[in-house]
């Protein structure tokens, strides 16, 4: 009798290219001796929202749903309407699960907590990055870092469950709100992608255990902040420019890493005279994308350390960021280390 051809290979069954994203979980859950499935439902929690936060946004041009809210948030940034109605939409999918017992938003001044105290997870997010994108049609994304809390079950949540660093995630992820939207997401067992497919209402596996390029040729930063960059940030750029580097730059943070992470590249937000901290924030932009590149093999630096290493003393915290290929963030760290009098 001969076997089916069409029998995926039962032995990695779970990288199957065409896997849902439902069933990944599920089978990857193994992966967790002790996993209760708490943490499943949560990722399937924010892969829902994503879906409705992806069909706000295709008609957004449609729906008057584009431009300006009218108010900023507390980063004193404009939020568009997307902006809030993102926010609104994680918000409700992640008290709605009961695997969440507190939530630390872009959108949101201080912590929302969810007053469910049996919840074992707390969750940083940034609903919608790049949201001034939308009018223009330029790739948006969501970017979340997922939690176990640090105080017992069943007790109020405090700081210490919500001021946790980076290297303490147990799951992170971004959506991607592009050409094709995708979720590519971790939970300390490699990097993966999942494309939606709008018509069947499913993400499926798509770009199964992303290695990010050691080394690449593209850098991203935004040059029109040049003569607000320290010296060494300025020697790094010239030295790209003179080996004849790709410079890409869409100015939206989930769109640049996304293609750093699978063509190879370093993305760069300095310390600028506006933003002295830099102006990507650690608890909900920088620690995700730090946790998903190294699992992808890539580095995160804030140019004196790992990304995930830094300890957050506030909510909105922001970080110098230097992500992407290992052997470009370290050339960019030496770049930026070199004492200004050898310089
Ligand atoms: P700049 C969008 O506002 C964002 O937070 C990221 O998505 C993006 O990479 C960065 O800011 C762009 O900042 O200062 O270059 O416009």
């Amino acid at each position: 009798m001969k076997t089916s051809p069409y029998q995926p290979d039962q032995t990695n069954l779970a990288y199957s290219v065409g896997v849902t994203l439902d069933r990944f979980i599920k089978l990857k859950q193994s992966d967790f001796p002790f996993a209760s499935g708490e943490l499943s439902q949560l990722l399937r929690d924010i892969a829902l929202a994503a879906k409705i936060v992806n069909r706000e946004t295709n008609r957004a041009g449609l729906s008057n749903i584009g431009g300006a809210f009218g108010q900023t948030n507390v980063q004193g940034e404009e939020q568009q309407k997307l902006d809030v109605i993102a926010n609104i939409r994680f918000m409700r999918a992640l008290s709605k699960g009961g695997e969440v017992c507190a939530i630390v938003s872009e959108e949101e001044d201080e912590v929302i907590d969810l007053q469910n105290n049996s919840g074992k997870y707390v969750v940083a997010i940034d609903p919608l990055d790049g949201s001034s994108n939308i009018d223009v049609n330029i790739s948006i994304g969501t970017i979340f870092s997922i939690y176990r809390r640090k105080t017992p079950v069943g007790s109020p949540v405090t700081t210490e469950d919500v001021m946790q660093p980076g290297n303490q995630q147990v799951a992170a992820g971004y959506v991607l709100y592009g050409s094709s939207t995708m979720l590519v997401y971790t939970t300390g067992c490699g990097t993966n992608g999942f494309t939606y497919e709008a018509s069947l209402g499913e993400f499926f596996l798509s770009h199964p255990s992303i290695q990010a390029p050691k080394d690449g040729l593209i850098y991203s930063i935004n040059e029109g902040l040049e003569y607000e960059w320290q010296t060494g940030i300025k020697n790094y750029v010239r030295a790209c420019k003179e080996r004849k580097f790709q410079s890409r730059y869409i100015g939206s943070l989930v769109a640049d890493f996304h293609r750093n992470l699978l063509k190879g590249g370093i993305y760069l937000y300095p310390s600028t005279l506006k933003n002295p901290n830099g102006k990507l924030r650690l608890l909900y932009e920088a620690n995700a994308l730090a946790f998903l590149i190294e699992q992808a093999g890539g580095k995160a630096s804030d140019g004196g350390g790992r990304i995930l290493d830094i300890q957050p003393e506030s909510l909105h915290q922001r970080t110098p960021l230097f992500i992407g290929s290992s052997a470009m963030v370290e050339e960019a760290e030496q770049f930026i280390n070199i004492p200004e009098s050898q310089i």
